[in-house]
């Protein structure tokens, strides 16, 4: 670009258009779904109708509950029975209301979905102080907004997402366009930096890797330009053809050379192979940069233990630290979906590469006594899918294997996928169910284990929307028409070109 940025991002987009109003055709994208949101539910087996139906009734539980003693806080203290605000959201409240949002509206929880779009609409307040962290803001509120509003046609959602997205612009302003990681949703310059703990002022490669999709979305129902800051990311070198996990906003640069498909990676790769579906496959450069990245990462990070369990490592400076957590999980799901692509021949490698890694994360789960899974898990010493250390025993009712059993059970229909997301469902309720709410567990490896009083807003927004995607039939959010941020928000795939259905 010719202001001096390093070929920034088509440049922040201006903090109000001033160009002709945009008018987003909602009923024309309706029309271009290629299945009734919702789906059409044909005759199926009474069972699994019986297992959706009891994943529906946790949903309402888990809602109920926040909503009584927690409504505009932004997650449940379900021991405490009160609510936690905490500081992931600058000032934001809600959090829970607008991640389940789109679960409830799923779930056909209709007079539940009204209590929520009512907060929405009445106390859900923009105008606030306070450091956010970029990405949790975009994949929870913004996805959330987003999704409901693409579902519900209901324009309250659309404003909202819109004014939010606008108030998220300053992060862009570095002079490689690469986002902080921290913004202060208050001032008008957006002044702060990253978050302390990152490693000297360096942006985190999940977290501006996470973007494009909610920005594309706000790009069309808005008429504002997108920012790209995946050339920079193209144009850097990358050591082996891996994407370390931190990077200067200042200098374009590596900071440091730690490499993960799981926390501060994980992400990044996903919104690579998702952008490129949500384009309608037109996506090419992501498309390219994603097969890259699996390939190197197939090359140095995925190993097999002496037992027979492949997994994917982690990468410092070049030693591997032979240890997976639980937010790498989700790359079974990620990988199947990829390979759905790819040709032939690589699409057999990358669904048995799915199938393994999603299987290992099964393991992390049938070897402990809850049977739910550590938040890391190794392979060393002896050691196979299970958590060493006393800091990485806990489960907070995280997402990522059902999230996978999902994909797997979508694009191969193997019925393992489903009895392993029942058990799941049994390990919840048995453990993490307590009297208002349902909470994460310190220590999987304890059939007593201690509750951490928190039930996080994902819970709502992923882990029960996928069991219960798990038990439906496939039009349901189908594959063909939506794509799920990293948040399980549903994002409609662009089969229409979205830039022809806005009309000046
Ligand atoms: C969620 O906020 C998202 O899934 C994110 O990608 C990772 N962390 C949590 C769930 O574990």
């Amino acid at each position: 670009g010719g202001d001096g940025r390093a070929e920034p991002a088509t440049g922040a987009a201006p903090a109000r258009d001033t160009r002709a109003p945009f008018r987003f055709d909602y009923e024309r994208f309706r029309r271009s779904l290629r299945h009734p949101v919702r789906g059409r539910r044909p005759g199926e087996d009474p069972e699994t109708r019986a297992r959706r139906m009891k994943i529906k009734e946790m949903m309402k539980f888990a809602w109920d509950n926040y909503k009584l003693y927690a409504l505009g806080k932004n997650e449940l203290r379900p021991l405490t029975k009160n609510g936690h605000i905490g500081n992931m959201f600058g000032g934001l409240r809600g959090a829970t209301v607008v991640d389940a949002l789109d679960t409830l509206y799923i779930m056909e929880l209709e007079e539940e979905f009204q209590e929520a779009k009512k907060w929405v609409e009445k106390s859900f307040d923009l105008n606030v102080n306070g450091e956010a962290s970029l990405f949790e803001v975009n994949i929870r509120y913004v996805g959330g907004l987003l999704a409901t509003y693409y579902l519900t046609g209901e324009e309250v959602f659309k404003s909202k997402a819109l004014e939010l997205g606008e108030k998220l612009l300053p992060a862009f302003n570095t002079p490689t366009g690469i986002p902080r990681g921290v913004i202060n949703l208050g001032r008008q310059d957006g002044m702060s930096w990253s978050w302390g703990w990152a490693s000297a002022g360096s942006s985190i490669l999940a977290e501006f890797g996470t973007l494009h999709l909610e920005f594309l979305h706000l790009s069309e129902l808005s008429g504002n330009p997108v920012m790209n800051i995946r050339k920079v990311l193209n144009r850097v070198e990358k050591p082996q053809g891996l994407y370390p996990n931190f990077l200067s906003p200042v200098t374009g640069n590596w900071v440091q050379h730690h490499v993960s498909i799981g926390g501060l990676g994980d992400s990044f790769y996903e919104y690579l192979i998702k952008s490129w579906l949500m384009s309608d496959k037109k996506d090419a450069e992501a498309k390219k940069m994603y097969d890259d990245a699996l390939e190197a990462i197939e090359k140095h990070l995925v190993k097999k233990s002496a037992g027979g369990l492949t997994y994917i490592a982690e990468w410092r400076g070049g030693v591997l630290d032979h240890k997976m957590g639980h937010l790498a999980c989700f790359s079974g799901g990620m990988i199947a979906l990829g390979a759905e692509h790819a040709g032939e021949e690589r699409k057999r490698h990358y669904m048995d590469l799915a199938a393994e890694i999603t299987s290992t994360c099964h393991e992390s789960y049938a070897r402990s006594d809850t049977k739910l899974g550590p938040e890391a898990f190794r392979f060393d010493a002896g050691t196979e899918a299970m958590a060493t250390r006393l800091s990485e025993r806990y489960y907070i009712l995280r997402p990522e294997v059902v999230e996978s059993y999902m994909y797997m059970w979508r694009l191969t229909h193997d019925p393992k996928y489903r009895q392993w997301g029942w058990e799941v469902v049994k390990a919840l309720e048995k453990h993490c169910r307590v009297e208002a709410g349902f909470s994460g567990i310190r220590d999987v490896y304890t059939t007593t284990p201690t509750h951490d009083n928190m039930q996080q807003s994902f819970f709502l927004a992923e882990t029960l929307k996928y069991l219960y995607l798990l038990f439906c039939e496939d039009d349901v959010l189908s594959l063909d028409d939506w794509v799920f941020n990293t948040e399980a928000h549903p994002l409609p795939v662009n089969h229409t070109n979205f830039k022809a259905s806005v009309q000046q």
